[in-house]
């Protein structure tokens, strides 16, 4: 089928040029960013639609703009979905983005200058998290809590330690760079031990959540916080679920606390991502998100290269290429070369700086999603290992087995632009 960028092409040549480009990467390349996805057709259409013309500042039936009897059909459908898919009692659709839905989140519970519990970033956490220069490490007392250095995994007693010592009044819990399981459960026991928030930001991992493949946060946070677009395959946006009883104070943290009008065209796109998401496929799909990054872990501890924790749990693992003699910036460098896109990613403890790293960051919800399987999975690791120890050696080879894969696996199929 083909996608018609026609008035782009005669009235901006050059933005056309630069999208069709960004097509073109996203289909010859291997995309191993651990928060990308590739969104359904349906996803992108509805994204594309002219519902970005609407005004619709308010909720459903509780608007500030005439004619939003339409749009208000589109907000109800996603709220109602995503309730469904997650069991929440409330849920509110409209934050941009993630940092959004969390600088809401904080608008709703906190003063400024209240002590916060958050989860290092240096150790897998978010800069919204409490970071120094992001507005959650300025407006508030932000404290963090750490992985331990031989395993890599969140301390709770540490965690316990720390909050009995501080009494914060909110919990942070969620990552953006941790492979393991989260214990909500035990979140939770110390949030009530201290009388704090508990306050789940889901970002990477609602996609498992939502099938049950990880555990739930829902019976026990306070506050969840979610993007659509990392293994929920949604379009790039947020969300916020909580009990009924906070629904109020979270509706109008969003709007008017924090953002004006709603992006009612993404609130299409999360509306068709969900209902995709409540379908059975979406379960095998986690599935197998789960299964290539084992059998990614598996190659690459076979062939020598260290991970963080050990393994993983969910979609995302961290290579630490301390004993490699090659840093996270080279290896990103090395294999954007081959047409491999990763990150570099400090680890936990680490001693270079962020902008050079010892840690690469890869995950398999994207590459899944067009078609790679475990064997697949296996080679993207040989890939990886032999652009580490040999890159110099092996680049020829590397760019015609990168091209062999995405060949095999075609993004979009016959789903190209004119
Ligand atoms: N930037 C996202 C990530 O890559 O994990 C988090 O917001």
């Amino acid at each position: 089928m083909i996608r018609h960028y026609g008035y782009v092409k005669q009235t901006d040549p050059e933005v056309f040029e630069a999208i069709v480009a960004e097509e073109n990467r996203q289909r010859d390349k291997i995309e191993l960013i651990a928060s990308e996805n590739f969104v359904s057709r349906a996803v992108a259409e509805a994204q594309g639609s002219l519902l970005t013309n609407k005004y619709a500042e308010g909720y459903p039936a509780r608007r500030y703009y005439g004619g939003c009897e339409h749009v208000d059909v589109v907000e109800s459908l996603a709220i109602e979905r995503v309730k469904k898919l997650f069991g929440a009692e409330h849920a509110n659709v409209q934050p941009h983005s993630g940092a959004s839905a969390n600088i809401a989140v904080f608008f709703a519970f906190l003063e400024p200058g209240d002590r916060i519990l958050g989860m290092n970033l240096s150790h897998g956490g978010h800069l919204t998290h409490g970071m120094a220069k992001n507005i959650s490490g300025q407006y508030f007392e932000a404290h963090g809590y750490d992985v331990g250095r031989e395993d890599g995994l969140i301390d709770y007693d540490d965690v316990a330690k720390k909050a009995r010592a501080l009494r914060p009044k909110m919990i942070i819990a969620g990552a953006s760079a941790y492979p393991r399981k989260i214990d909500f459960a035990r979140f939770r026991e110390i949030a009530d031990e201290v009388g704090a928030i508990l306050f789940v930001d889901m970002a990477h991992i609602a996609g498992m959540i939502a099938v049950g493949l990880h555990p739930d946060p829902v019976p026990y946070a306070d506050v969840i916080t979610s993007t659509t677009h990392k293994t929920l395959r949604g379009p790039r946006g947020g969300l916020i679920l909580s009990k009924k009883k906070h629904a109020k104070k979270i509706d109008s943290a969003v709007f008017p606390g924090t953002q004006g009008g709603p992006l009612m065209h993404v609130i299409a796109a999360k509306a068709v991502a969900f209902k995709e998401a409540l379908d059975p496929s979406f379960k095998v799909y986690q599935q197998q998100v789960m299964a290539n990054a084992q059998a990614l872990a598996s190659q690459l501890l076979a062939r020598g290269l260290r991970l963080v924790s050990g393994g993983t749990d969910n979609h995302l693992l961290l290579i630490d290429l301390t004993e490699t003699g090659v840093t996270g910036k080279d290896l990103q460098e090395h294999l954007d070369a081959v047409n491999i896109t990763t990150n570099k990613n400090g680890i936990p403890y680490d001693t270079r700086s962020p902008f050079v790293t010892s840690g690469l960051r890869i995950g398999s919800a994207a590459v899944t999603t067009r078609g790679f399987l475990e064997d697949d999975m296996r080679e993207v690791a040989d890939l990886i290992a032999d652009a580490t120890f040999d890159f110099d050696g092996n680049r020829g080879e590397l760019i015609a087995r990168v091209a062999a894969l995405c060949e095999r696996h075609p993004l979009y199929g016959d789903w190209v632009y004119a």
